[in-house]
């Protein structure tokens, strides 16, 4: 008996040590570079602990179990660290001990914390959210472990809650970044950082095409901090293809300002694509995965205004984008099939060079000026409207390349 009993808590002993271990995530071990394993959504099994039986003898009482808690936390980026401390995706969290005759209270099991990055909603097995965990320390158990046994429950210990749970990652970024590949979407957010800040690994060594979103904090002088999301490349039919573009649109949802980047020369791959036939049809993605994203406050940013014949494919792009917006939509030649249902309000152009850090800084000005005008706006519905209309926004763009450029 007294043998057994070794044995129950050296098995018990076991079980605290080696799952104490893999929830204490210490320092964020992602590696940066391992990008096609990028994990953003995971379902996971979560098992409270049992509590611990009492002792009827003794009137001893069991401890309860541990509850099995859902953290944010800053150091985290993604969810591979959950899939590599739970391998077999159930977490549980700690059993409470039994109560004996030399030990009336039998000790609470501990809890299991799962760590996970900032922007996780939570859903349970029906799909329907149980809690969005916003900002660093926001937490919420997702398994209750059961009573330790006492007098009430005939001593016996109850069994911890369990369920299956789906964390799903949207990350709580102020301005998201989509365009076509090559666009210069995230040699843009680079230039965006300040230099000491770390560069993105991809554009570190050779360019390689974006496969995961990246969040960066970009810095202002007095120490506001605006969050970026640069998005892997979205094409036409994305939604589609395996094509994981469409799927990282999810990122956009907490974005309260978004930047269509566009490359001024169109995009070329089998099938030529002008500018403005690009910028339509990312509107049209857009509107595919959720036409909510569509009233967002948005940007259009035309990029490599440094190459041969820009200021003059500028001029077209203007032009066609008047006609496209006054609806008439004369001489342009458009296939209609790319028109979305509706279009984007945009509330600025600004043609820039990212290879000249031409208009980078007024870039960086303008987004501050329009998430801090949104904000307010937001606030307060009657506040007058000081940004100029599209049109107006198309005269001065083009008299600022102008004036830039030349
Ligand atoms: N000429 C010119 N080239 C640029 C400019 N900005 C970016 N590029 C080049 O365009 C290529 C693509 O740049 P990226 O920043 O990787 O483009 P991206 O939009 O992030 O591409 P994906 O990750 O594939 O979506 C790189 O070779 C850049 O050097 C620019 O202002 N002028
Ligand atoms: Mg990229």
């Amino acid at each position: 008996m007294v043998l057994l009993t070794c044995v129950r808590t050296y098995l018990k002993t076991i079980k605290v040590d080696s799952v104490k271990k893999v929830t204490s995530f210490g320092k964020a071990s992602v590696n940066e570079k391992s990008t096609s394993n990028y994990i953003d959504s995971l379902k996971l099994k979560v098992i409270g602990g049992s509590g611990g039986n009492g002792c009827p003898v003794s009137k001893a009482i069991g401890g309860s179990g541990g509850n099995v808690i859902v953290e944010a936390s800053n150091e985290v980026d993604n969810l591979n660290h959950v899939k590599s401390c739970f391998p077999d995706l159930t977490a549980q969290a700690i059993n409470g001990l039994d109560g004996r005759r030399t030990r009336l209270i039998g000790p609470n099991g501990s809890d299991c914390i799962i760590k996970v990055p900032c922007g996780i909603t939570v859903f349970n097995q029906f799909l329907s959210p149980i809690s969005d965990l916003v900002k660093e320390g926001d937490k919420t158990i997702v398994a209750y472990g059961g009573q330790g046994g006492t007098i009430r429950s005939n001593y016996f210990g109850a069994q911890g809650q369990s369920q299956l749970i789906t964390l799903d990652l949207r990350y709580y970024a102020d301005i998201g970044l989509i365009g076509y590949p090559d666009s210069g979407k995230s040699l843009l957010l680079t230039k965006l950082l300040s230099s000491k800040q770390k560069l993105l690994p991809e554009l570190s060594t050779e360019k390689i095409n974006s496969k995961r979103p990246w969040l960066r904090n970009i810095n202002y002088d007095n120490g506001r901090l605006i969050s970026c999301v640069d998005l892997p490349s979205l094409i036409e039919g994305a939604h589609k293809t395996d094509n994981r573009g469409h799927h990282w649109l999810k990122h956009l949802t907490h974005n309260q300002l978004i930047l269509f980047v566009i490359d001024i020369n169109g995009f070329n791959r089998g099938i030529y694509r002008s500018p403005i036939e690009t910028l339509l049809l990312l509107n049209k993605q857009i509107e595919i995965f959720d036409d909510r994203y569509l009233i967002k406050p948005a940007l259009i940013v035309v990029n490599k205004m440094d190459s041969i014949g820009a200021d003059v494919a500028y001029e077209d792009f203007l032009v066609s984008l008047k006609s496209v917006y006054t609806n008439n939509n004369q001489g342009n030649n458009l296939d209609e099939s790319i028109f979305p249902k509706k279009l984007i309000y945009y509330q600025d152009i600004i043609p820039i060079s990212c290879h000249r850090d031409t208009n980078i800084d007024y870039l960086k000005k303008r987004i501050r000026e329009l998430i801090d005008f949104n904000y307010l706006k937001s606030r307060n519905p009657d506040c007058p409207r000081s940004f100029v209309s599209l049109l107006e926004t198309i005269n001065q763009s083009r008299a600022k390349v102008k004036t830039q450029l030349v």
